[in-house]
């Protein structure tokens, strides 16, 4: 590791973490919302609005895999039989598929599709964690909780896909589980931009009343110590 811990240049303030007990987590940056023919695409989203997070992600990513922080990294999807789908989300508004349809990259948002799988320019590594999730938020009816605490995580790195959904659920989650969250700005991204600066400011206002915003050059000087 380079450096034992550092103060990252973020708002509302400056914030000091130990990086011994610091994970990254990267959210949902799977085919199935990044790719045209996936989920988000059958929303009605226009997918080419999430790209710009790939860069800062995967600039972070090497980053932390070069100074031995744990990685995490989740996929929203259901089992194959959607017992774990409840009806109000698989019936919900008017995609062109719905959740468990047959796609061009498989069945929508479904485990073991292509689709669900996360985009090759952030492929996790053999041995890092991947956490399933039927929801929005990565601890609900997931290990994610239990695996930060065997690992003594108490800061989270938190980047991926959408801002205001996943990934401000996730964080909430987690703010309140008592971890400290910095969003990496330039690591999120919203089929909306309206809803992406949205999103980040309500983390960060009120004196970071679920945590802490920063540029992924920030969080990259950081590291670099
Ligand atoms: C959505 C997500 N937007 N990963 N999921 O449905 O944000």
């Amino acid at each position: 590791m380079a450096n034992s811990g550092a103060t990252i240049a973020a708002e509302p303030g400056p914030i000091t973490l130990d990086w011994s007990k610091t994970a990254l987590v990267i959210i949902d940056m799977q085919r199935d919302f990044m790719e045209r023919g996936g989920f988000g695409e059958t929303l009605g989203n226009d997918v080419s609005q999430l790209a710009r997070a790939v860069k800062p992600i995967a600039e972070v990513l090497a980053a932390v895999r070069d100074a031995g922080l744990l990685v995490v990294h989740t996929r929203e999807g259901h089992l194959p039989d959607l017992s774990d789908a409840p009806p109000a989300k698989v019936e919900r508004g008017a995609p062109r598929l719905r959740i468990g349809d047959p796609g061009p990259m498989g069945r929508i948002l479904i485990r073991g599709e292509a689709g669900h799988d996360i985009i090759p320019e952030l492929y996790p590594l053999d041995g890092e964690i991947v956490i399933d999730k039927p929801g929005k938020g990565a601890f609900y009816a997931t290990e994610f909780g239990d695996i930060l605490q065997k690992y003594g995580i108490e800061n989270l790195l938190v980047c991926g896909v959408t801002t205001e959904v996943c990934v401000n659920t996730t964080v909430r989650e987690a703010n309140d589980r008592g971890y400290r969250c910095v969003v990496i700005s330039d690591g999120c991204a919203s089929y909306f931009p309206e809803f992406h600066e949205m999103g980040l400011k309500m983390i960060k206002a009120q004196g970071g009343i679920f945590g802490w915003v920063a540029e992924s050059a920030a969080v990259l000087a950081a590291l670099a110590g």
